[in-house]
Order: C-alpha cells, then structure tokens, then sequence
C-alpha cells in the first residue's frame, strides 16, 4: 500500500555558491513532488549537532561544520507518496562522484561532503529532522495541489 510520506531536504552551502538551487528544486517540482514547507537559514554549531547527532566527534565532523556553515542554506520540506525514498533516489548516494548519472549528485557534483543536499533517510529521521528545522507547525503548509491528481492515480493516494 502507497503511503503520502514528508522528507526534509537541504540545499547545501556548494549549491547557493554554484548557483544551483534552482536547477536542484526544479528536479523535485519536476519529479511530482509537493512543496510544503521552505526557508533560508544559517545553520550554527547547535543546529548542526542535533542535525548530525550520529557524526559529531567523528574526523570529518569539524570540516563538514565548517562547510555547512560557510554560507546560508535552504531548508525544505517536500511531501509524496513514498516521498523519503524517492527524494533519495533523486539525491544520488553520499559519494558524488560515485553516484548514479541522472541523480543530483551525479549530474551536478564530485566530492563526498561536498554534495549540494542532504535528505532524510527514513522515517524515524524525516520526523526528527523536520522537528528540528521546522519546530513550528504553521511554517508546514497542507495546500492542495491541482497537479496531484495528473500525478497520481486514485487509489495510489491513500
Ligand atoms: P547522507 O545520508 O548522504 O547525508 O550521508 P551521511 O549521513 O553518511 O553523511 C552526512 C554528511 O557527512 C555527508 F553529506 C557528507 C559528510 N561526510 C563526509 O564529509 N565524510 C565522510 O566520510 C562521511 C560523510
């Protein structure tokens, strides 16, 4: 059975300074992806510590906080059915230069922590990450998109 999932994304600092947010979010409107939540943020030591609770002491850990906090990011919430694995499978896998042509990664990057987004990887993460960035309920928006029914057949949305 299909279920509507929502995932938070991040653009990352590479892709504000490699003018490529809007290619990255044309690839989700594209895709058939819902919209419901997004904004601009410096991402600071704190935030990046809950973000990447799992990573922080490792030895790459100080080098991605500095990358990630080199320049602003857009954050964003992108809803669909089975969206967590499809916004994976659109982001290519951590190692750009290893990931699938066709991808984000793939098509537009070459480095491993350098790779222009990041995406939830389950639904465990997607709830905690969208807590996280999204704290505040009226900053998700449950719009209803006149596209969702070209997109979708009846009985997938369920
Ligand atoms: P992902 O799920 O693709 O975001 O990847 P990970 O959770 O494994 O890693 C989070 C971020 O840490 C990656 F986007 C890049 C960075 N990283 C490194 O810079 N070096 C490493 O060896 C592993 C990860």
């Amino acid at each position: 059975m299909s279920k509507v999932e929502q995932t938070l994304v991040i653009v990352k600092p590479d892709a504000l300074q490699r003018a490529l947010v809007g290619s990255i979010i044309q690839r989700f409107e594209q895709k058939g992806l819902k919209l419901v939540a997004v904004k601009m943020m410096s991402l600071d030591t704190a935030i990046l510590d809950r973000h990447y609770e799992h990573h922080v002491g490792k030895a790459f850990y100080a080098g991605l906080v500095q990358f990630m906090s080199s320049a602003p990011c857009i954050v964003m919430i992108w809803q669909g059915v089975e969206a967590i694995a499809t916004v994976r499978k659109l982001c290519g896998i951590t190692k750009s230069r290893e990931a699938e042509m066709g991808s984000i990664r793939g098509d537009f990057a070459m480095s491993q922590q350098m790779n222009l987004i990041h995406s939830s990887d389950s639904i465990a993460s997607a709830t905690r990450e969208m807590g996280i960035f999204f704290p505040s309920e009226s900053e998700i928006f449950n719009w209803k998109s006149h596209i969702e029914e070209s997109v979708y057949a009846d009985d997938e949305v369920i």
